[in-house]
This record gives structure tokens, C-alpha cells and sequence, in this order.
């Protein structure tokens, strides 16, 4: 059965959407298109988000005059689902600092702060390493750039490939500390403990008993950061390559 709060709907379906590259640009505002969308959307079926960045960054992109974003979708997960709300309200979590310790964390931040310190890049601006509650962001050029910087750098990185031989040194130096270190946006890369990728986020809807649980995101290849949940076998996965593609594909699949 699926939870009487939520038993309005037409059908038993929870629709999950990425947010960066699938409900809104890399780190830009919604639009009222798509909240028009998904404010229909949730009369036939259960909606959430599950984004890999943290709810202030997420509310920032989503949430329009003042709304609050938990409580504008059924299911709210930032972080991959360490940060999560149903309808408004928090449900249990797990943090970063406490699964790797602060002994094991250090050398990690102070390898991570060194090897950015000695990286040759066109520009560097500020905050390399966020502290995150379920994961740390590590930013080679650091989180203050502006959105012509970081469309500058995502540019430099295609070329150079800057993330992905960081993210291997840090693989190499650290065998044994069971993380995964995912590129999801355009100038970082997210780390976390193995198994806290987004389907972490179905942890928290599993026992629903939901009919089908569809996945919507851009980055669903091997190596993205939806590939996990777009491949688990407990979700149906759509990929798209806009905001706007989400949207006709939703119209196709809800008319
Ligand atoms: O949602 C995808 C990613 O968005 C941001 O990435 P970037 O700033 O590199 O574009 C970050 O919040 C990151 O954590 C997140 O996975």
C-alpha cells in the first residue's frame, strides 16, 4: 500500500527526477514550464528529486518566491537521498564524517588540499573542498566560480581531463578507504562511501509500495552520477539531454 498521505494520485507510480541537466541547467533556476509540468505530473503520480548536491543548492534552483522545496515535492533527497524529506518532513540519515572518522579523513583533505595547490589550471577562485553531510565536493577550481568560469573550466576539463586524473590518484592513494569519487556537474566531483550513490534515495521508498518507480537523469552512462540508479533493476530509467527533453518525455509517458 501505498502511504495514505499519498494515496491521492491516480496511479501508484513515484517519479524521480535528477536536477542538474534534467529539471533545471547545471546549477540554474527552474523554470516555470517545467514547475507548470511537474505540479501536473503530481496529480498522477508521487514526485520527487534526487539530487547529488546538498538541499541549500537544490532549494536555491527549485523553490520560486519564497516556496519551501521539501514540501513543494512528495519526496525531497539531496546528496544522493543522506539528505532526505517526505511530504515537509525529515527522514533518518547518515553522515560522511561519522562511516570515515576524522583520523582517516584528515590525510585524505590534506592530499586533496596539496594536489589542487600544485595543479597548473587557467584559473583558480575559492573552496575547493565542501563539507557536505553525506559527502565531501572537491572542486579543482573551487565552488566560488561564476557560471562563465565554470562553463570555462567544464570546457578546459573536456580537453584536459583534470577530474579524471585526480579522481585516479586519489583511487590509487587511497585503496583501502571504500569511496567512490563521482563527476556529476561541471566542476567538481563528489566522494562518498561506496553504496551512497543515488540509489542510497531508494533506501527511503522501498517499502512504499510503489508499482513502478521511474528515474529520470542526464547523466546515466557508466561513470555518471545516475548511472546506479538509472541501471538498478528497481527503477525505470529514462535518459535525457535537456530540461526541456524531461518535459516532453513526461507529457509522453503521463498525458
Ligand atoms: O548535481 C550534480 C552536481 O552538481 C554540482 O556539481 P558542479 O558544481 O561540479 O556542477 C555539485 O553540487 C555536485 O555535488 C553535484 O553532484
Amino acid at each position: 500500500m501505498v502511504s495514505s498521505a499519498l494515496a491521492d494520485r491516480a496511479t501508484k507510480k513515484l517519479v524521480l527526477f535528477d536536477v542538474d541537466g534534467t529539471l533545471t541547467p547545471a546549477r540554474q533556476a527552474v523554470s516555470t514550464e517545467m514547475l507548470e509540468v511537474l505540479r501536473d505530473l503530481r496529480k498522477k503520480a508521487v514526485v520527487g528529486f534526487v539530487g547529488g548536491s546538498d538541499l541549500v543548492k537544490i532549494s536555491e534552483q527549485l523553490s520560486v518566491q519564497g516556496s519551501n522545496v521539501v514540501e513543494d515535492f512528495d519526496y525531497a533527497f539531496a546528496e544522493n537521498g543522506l539528505t532526505a524529506y517526505k511530504l515537509g518532513k525529515p527522514l533518518a540519515s547518515q553522515s560522511f564524517i561519522e562511516f570515515i572518522g576524522e583520523e582517516r579523513y584528515k590525510p585524505l583533505v590534506n592530499f586533496i588540499l596539496h594536489y589542487i595547490a600544485d595543479l597548473d589550471i587557467p584559473i583558480k577562485r575559492g573552496t575547493f573542498v565542501e563539507f557536505r553531510n553525506g559527502m565531501i565536493n572537491v572542486s579543482p577550481i573551487g565552488r566560488n566560480a561564476t557560471i562563465a568560469e565554470r562553463d570555462a573550466f567544464a570546457a578546459y576539463d573536456k580537453v584536459h581531463g583534470v577530474r579524471a586524473a585526480f579522481v585516479k590518484v586519489l583511487q590509487e592513494k587511497f585503496p583501502d578507504y571504500g569511496l567512490t569519487y563521482s563527476i556529476g556537474g561541471q566542476i567538481s566531483f563528489d566522494v562518498f562511501p561506496n553504496g551512497w550513490d543515488k540509489t542510497y534515495a531508494l533506501r527511503h521508498v522501498e517499502d512504499e509500495g510503489f508499482e513502478e518507480i521511474h528515474f529520470f537523469g542526464d547523466k546515466t552512462y557508466k561513470g555518471g552520477n545516475d548511472y546506479e540508479i538509472f541501471s538498478d533493476p528497481r527503477t525505470i530509467g529514462h535518459s535525457v539531454n535537456s530540461p526541456a527533453d524531461t518535459i516532453k518525455i513526461i507529457k509522453e509517458l503521463f498525458p
